[in-house]
């Protein structure tokens, strides 16, 4: 796509979406609002390719935020959808399949012994810290300034993704007991979370183990075992929410590269292949507090619904050793590609990466938290994303999200979006 492409029907589709649908979308994250910007209207993906309402196409880093880790319409994936529709779309009974999925997940997550199937991430979350307050008997929860674990009403403070995005620091709708009842704290801040440890007896400490919804941050060495160290002295569960780092950054996530072991884990997007599908996870003796084992209620009409389970079985199926190779050599090339042409066009930035995730921070200091992100010169991404746009290359629309490589994305896509970003960063440079 030139940067005269058309994009007729995708501004008459937003102008009746926006009559019909609070700010023409149904969810935040998918306007543009953030690089001054109408979104683009969908009609279809193909691998690493999306295709908009008008025609144009470009190559997709936003992957539907995360789960396509096999690119669009995988052939695997849509013939295992397909089969499982033709067998009926949900029955509100047990199925094998579910079995079989809850098994892939304990084979691949390391700290897994028992899985619960929701349909959301949010709900995920929000049935974990359930958990975590039944096993403990505690209220307070802490989580971490630009961490988002979906829109549960208690984990809104200081929340990343797309309340960073349009900064929204609490969410109107909560209730003071709701929020009086989380504990933020600043990532990778050991002496922050002591001071919180001192003031409050915990029920979980919640975390995203590489942080992802304020761009990338990873932690810093030490601090993820400095975590589960002061769970277990406090008490309290130290929860993952993976639902981002799961299967994507290895097989066993984010706990299996770092070696640290939670005590539940948040899991959701690849584990639905694209479809609706996400689990809360972990010890067998927490697991079975859950209802009916136990008396913790949580339930869905369509949890582990065939499709999403057939989905997810067939995504996990293509994620091999030879795959998280190939999606981290495609991470790396692309991350280096960036820095120099970053370097090159003498925009200061700094880019995070690990397999399968990266953000371009506008910055020339280190960002090893949220106050560092949100000081990221968000003009200059805006700017960014819209030249890239124009460019044929779709990036997720705010600084505080990260860009999903899939399996899909290989060398030519790579050289097609540096062409670009090359072409972007001299733009950003002589605004
Ligand atoms: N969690 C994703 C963004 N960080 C996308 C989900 C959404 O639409 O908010």
């Amino acid at each position: 796509m030139g940067g005269s492409a058309l994009l007729t029907r995708s501004a008459e589709a937003f102008a009746r979406a926006l009559r019909l649908m609070p700010g023409g979308v149904n969810s935040p994250v998918r306007a543009m609002r953030a690089i001054g910007r109408d979104p683009l209207f969908v009609a279809s993906g193909a691998g690493a390719e999306l295709v908009d309402v008008d025609g144009n196409r470009y190559v997709d880093w936003v992957m539907s935020w995360g789960p396509l880790a096999a690119g669009h319409a995988h052939p695997d994936v849509v013939a295992a959808v397909a089969a499982a529709a033709a067998r009926g779309t949900s029955f509100g009974a047990p199925t094998e399949a579910e079995a079989e999925l809850a098994e892939a997940v304990v084979e691949r997550v390391p700290s897994v012994e028992m899985v619960r199937m929701t349909s959301s991430g949010t709900e995920a979350s929000m049935s974990a810290i359930r958990l975590c307050r039944a096993a403990t008997g505690r209220d307070a929860v802490l989580k971490f300034a630009g961490a988002y674990h979906g829109h549960v009403d208690g984990l809104l403070a200081e929340s990343g993704s797309g309340l960073a995005t349009q900064g929204i620091p609490a969410s109107p709708g909560v209730t003071a007991a709701q929020a009086a009842d989380t504990v933020v704290v600043p990532w990778n801040d050991r002496a922050a979370v002591d001071a919180a440890l001192g003031e409050r007896e915990l029920a979980a400490i919640l975390c995203e183990p590489y942080p992802a919804n304020m761009g990338l941050v990873p932690p810093e060495p030490g601090f993820l075992p400095f975590l589960r160290e002061r769970a277990t002295q406090t008490g309290a569960l130290l929860v993952f929410d993976e639902v981002i780092s799961g299967f994507r950054v290895a097989a066993g996530g984010a706990q299996e590269r770092e070696g640290v072991a939670p005590d539940l884990t948040v899991l959701g997007k690849i584990i639905g292949g694209g479809l609706p599908a996400a689990a809360y996870a972990g010890r067998r003796d927490l697991m079975e507090l859950i209802a009916p084992a136990g008396s913790v209620y949580q339930a869905g009409t369509l949890s582990g619904n065939p499709l999403a389970t057939a989905a997810g079985l067939a995504t996990l199926a293509l994620l091999d050793a030879d795959a998280y190779a190939r999606l981290d050599r495609t991470t790396a090339m692309l991350a280096e590609g960036l820095e120099l042409a970053a370097a090159d066009a003498g925009v200061a930035a700094r880019v995070a990466s690990t397999t399968g995730l990266l953000t371009l921070f506008f910055t020339a200091q280190p960002v090893r938290d949220y106050a560092a992100a949100a000081a990221c010169d968000l003009e200059a991404h805006a700017a960014f994303c819209r030249a890239m746009l124009e460019r044929g290359v779709y990036l997720p629309p705010s600084q505080f999200e990260a860009w999903f490589p899939s399996l899909a994305h290989g060398e030519q896509e790579v050289e097609r979006t540096l062409a670009a970003a090359r072409e972007a960063l001299a733009e950003v440079s002589a605004r």
